[in-house]
């Protein structure tokens, strides 16, 4: 009898479900609230009154409604980072739609069409910076690949006290602001202006390395880190049993800042990349750009906490949180090491003639220098041809994300295996791999001292968009000709990253480029409409390394006679 009318009632619930396609409704509020993070009470803006804003589970074929909220007294956005979707719902003002003005409500809606680890964030202003930003996980449709017993999100960002106007006002104002060590460009030219190039290297040189740009690694300094909104000391914890399998999803939220990441005494299993399966890769520590994720499985075996740590690539403070198995834990937390210094190898000479030309007079003494008494600087001969690929100096470096010799290639701290991007490789192969139709080089461009950023020399204001075709596969190519590395992030469309693996090839949203680096990706272009193509630092994609990318249809091809 009982058993009956449970029955019943279940059969009651079951028929109130909508039939076919699951749908959810999920409603963010953006709005300005005081939090402290440095011991500061700071304005920020929150979602759903939280920094970072709530963490968005969708399932794979879901048809979802997210329903934003503004309560600024600006506009604002919400762009769905690496989801698939029409381009009204993308969320970039000026080019998806004209924003959410104060007070208005706008309503997302979308299939699901995905799985994994994604992120959301404010495409208004320096929003995101200040806490326009969330996580989103996506359950698969089919099982996956790979087993675990609990996951976390594991989101990194950068808090400042200063507001995005503030910040990039002072870089505009003057670029080495935030360089809080060491030489500047300014210094360095001065140097030229007065010595000539000779000398101003020669002095550089005797120091054992090229201090000549500090802040090319991070232009803007003074953040503090925070993984899942906390800062070091408030140490994120995330609990687990020993034995289990943890996934960890890591999100850079960052507006400026990438993390070389490691757990001191638990290797690191990478499974995904940017929301795709990859062919499982143990490491012990990774590299993350701004916007990009990485999932990795850890498995720890004993009874004891982990620290996990994410320090900064400008070396100027980490996000930390600890794996433990009880609440209250902690593990030792790492020295930092010493801040990283770029070698001739990050310097292509587009990056050294982006700057003003004029105090590039006293260049006809390179080729009377004496090149004996220039230790380690044999390829410098290549300076009188100006041949970029005789300007690597120094021992070849073992990651091939960076130029040979390159300052900035990461090693991993206990001396194991640091993740570079060919050992990516897409968990099944890409069905239409192919070679593509044609190729776009985009020249990433910038001027250092005036804070300029651009593409192939011209900022987004003063740029035709770029124009695609529905169904062909362009190549694009990269160059880096500045000396800071750039995460370049398309929407709408993958990016396949070329490593070499062929069909392989994973796929990307965003991809990091080095200095004086090539990187090429194809695209299989498959979204309609007009897209956002962009410089994922916040400064740099505001100053102008942009694009609007359009994509039209394909012209039919009719056999008329
Ligand atoms: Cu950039």
């Amino acid at each position: 009898m009982r058993f009956r009318m449970m029955q019943g009632l279940i059969l009651a619930i079951a028929s109130l479900a909508p039939i076919g396609a699951m749908a959810g409704t999920y409603d963010l509020v953006i709005d300005e609230q005081i939090v402290n993070i440095t011991g500061k009470d700071k304005k920020a803006m929150t979602i759903n009154g939280q920094l970072p804003g709530p963490t968005l589970r969708f399932k794979e074929g879901e048809d979802v409604t997210i329903n934003v909220t503004n309560r600024l007294d600006v506009d604002s956005s919400i762009h769905w980072h690496g989801i698939l979707l029409p381009y009204q719902m993308d969320g970039v003002p000026g080019i998806s739609f004209d924003g959410i003005k104060p007070g208005e409500t706008f309503s997302y809606q979308f299939p699901i069409k995905q799985s994994g680890t994604y992120w959301y964030h404010s495409h208004s202003g320096f929003q995101e910076q200040e806490g326009v930003f969330g996580s989103i996980v996506i359950e698969a449709e089919k099982r996956e690949p790979f087993k675990v017993d609990r996951e976390y999100v594991v989101m990194l960002s950068d808090w400042s006290d200063e507001t995005g106007d503030q910040i990039f006002a002072n870089l505009k104002a003057q670029s080495d602001y935030y360089n809080y060590s060491q030489q500047t460009a300014g210094d360095f030219f001065d140097d030229v202006k007065t010595k000539g190039w000779s000398a101003a290297f020669k002095d550089r040189l005797s120091w054992g390395s090229m201090r000549m740009m500090p802040t090319d690694i991070a232009d803007v300094s003074g953040y503090t880190f925070l993984m899942n909104g906390k800062a070091p000391e408030t140490n994120w914890t995330a609990l687990f049993e020993k034995g289990e399998r943890i996934r960890l999803r890591f999100i850079n939220g960052s507006a400026m800042s990438y993390f070389d990441v490691r757990i001191p005494g638990l290797e690191m299993t990478v499974v995904q990349s940017d929301g795709n399966n990859v062919q499982p890769v143990t490491v012990d520590e990774f590299r993350i750009a701004v916007a990009e994720t990485y999932d990795v499985i850890v498995r720890p075996r004993e009874d004891k906490a982990f620290t996990i740590f994410a320090e900064s690539v400008s070396r100027t403070g980490y996000a930390r949180g600890t794996l433990a198995p009880r609440e209250g834990m902690a593990a030792e937390v790492p020295e930092q090491r010493d801040s990283q210094l770029l070698t001739m190898s990050d310097m292509s000479m587009a990056s050294m003639g982006g700057m003003d030309h004029s105090s590039m007079a006293g260049m006809e003494n390179m080729k009377g220098m004496d090149h004996s008494k220039m230790a380690g600087m044999e390829g410098m001969a290549g300076m009188e041809a100006m041949d970029h690929s005789k300007m690597m100096m120094g021992a070849s470096s073992a990651n091939s994300d960076y130029a040979p010799g390159s300052g900035l290639a990461p090693e991993a701290a206990n001396g194991g295996k640091f993740l570079v991007y060919a050992d990516l490789k897409a968990q099944t192969p890409f069905a239409d791999y192919r070679e593509p139709d044609r190729e776009i080089e985009l020249r990433l461009t910038g001027n250092m001292e005036r804070y300029f950023w651009s593409i192939n020399g011209i900022k987004y204001s003063d740029a035709e968009p770029v124009r695609l075709k529905m169904g062909e596969r362009v190549r694009i190519k990269f160059v880096n000709d500045t000396m800071m590395m750039h995460p370049m992030h398309l929407h709408g469309m993958w990016m396949q990253l070329d490593k070499g693996n062929g069909r392989f090839n994973p796929l990307k949203h965003t991809v990091n480029v080095a200095p004086n680096t090539t990187l090429t990706v194809d695209v299989p272009v498959d979204a309609l409409g007009q897209w956002a193509f962009h410089c994922h630092l916040m400064y740099h994609m505001a100053a102008g390394m942009f694009r609007k990318v359009i994509v039209e249809e394909a012209v039919v091809q009719t056999a008329a006679q």
